[in-house]
């Protein structure tokens, strides 16, 4: 049976609505994708940034239907099929951060994500780690927060925690940026990228988050300084303005999350305090 977070709207809107007709034509690699969904997006910026073809193929993944189910177990997105010489078929991958590092790989001709440096590339896997590890599950604490079970200290302390694992991550952006490597676009930035999008969840449902502005942030102002430079670049990306829908569509998905209704892995992970999925 479906859960009621299915009840989505079911097609990507906007500028990524005329990316996705862009793409509906047959491709050796196929994203199955969710319009609506930051590990998605990842993916998707990846491809973009890449160039790589590919096919894009909406999925409900709160529908789970068994022939998604039978490409990922876990029903959920994104995954993507890529080919299977040795049979003529396609196999299928997924787990976003698997998906970055295989495009990578396959795909080694097209512009890279990562640099070339051995030390380097294991940086951005720290700091890559400490995003899904730390700074998703600390977004989704202070989200998923009810103020009037919990008591409003509480709210208080999940957004501190939650800026100073962003805090964290940004000390670690290039002193000059824009990106986390510097004058290049990597991994890090594409990691990030989707849930810096989303911050105005927090205006819209919390109270707001906190960031200090232009001359505010005391003895860190150099800090969110680097954040916000990093945030303007990232943002005014083709790639991030094209993976993005209207904002309105995005709302009640988030407010299920707000309220602390939502049922997905995530949300139920975040409940229990379990890590991501
Ligand atoms: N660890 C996964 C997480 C993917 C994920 O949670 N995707 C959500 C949509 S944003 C999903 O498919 N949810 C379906 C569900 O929770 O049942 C990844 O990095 O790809």
């Amino acid at each position: 049976m479906a859960i009621p977070d299915a009840d989505i709207y079911p097609e990507a809107t906007g500028a990524a609505k005329a990316l996705v007709e862009r793409h509906q034509a047959e491709q050796p690699l196929k994203l199955y994708a969710g319009w609506f969904c930051p590990f998605v997006q990842r993916v998707w910026l990846a491809l973009e940034e890449k160039q790589i073809p590919y096919q894009y193929i909406e999925v409900n993944p709160y529908h789970k239907q068994p022939s998604f189910l039978a490409l990922n177990p876990r029903g959920l997105v994104p995954t993507i099929a890529v080919p299977d010489p040795s049979t003529n078929t396609s196999k299928p991958l997924y787990e976003s951060s698997v998906i970055l590092e295989y495009l990578e790989e396959a795909y080694p001709d097209h512009p890279p994500l990562l640099p070339t440096d051995p030390y380097l590339r294991a940086r951005c896997r720290i700091w890559n780690d400490f995003v899904t590890s730390r700074i998703i599950p600390a977004l989704h604490r202070f989200l998923q927060y009810q103020p009037s079970t919990r008591g409003i200290e509480g709210l208080h302390q999940a957004r501190q925690e939650f800026l100073s694992t962003l805090k964290e991550w940004s000390r670690e952006i290039h002193p000059t940026g824009p990106y986390f490597l510097g004058e290049e676009f990597t991994l890090p930035d594409v990691v990030l990228a989707p849930w810096a999008f989303r911050l105005w969840v927090f205006d819209e449902y919390k109270g707001g988050l906190g960031i200090p502005g232009p001359g505010e942030g005391g003895e860190d102002e150099e800090v969110w300084g680097k954040w916000r430079k990093w945030l303007a670049a990232v943002q005014g990306r083709r790639s991030s303005k094209e993976t993005t829908s209207e904002t309105e569509h995005y709302l009640p998905i988030y407010k299920r999350y707000a309220d602390d209704l939502a049922e997905s892995w995530l949300a139920r992970a975040t409940r229990e305090g379990r890590g991501v999925p």
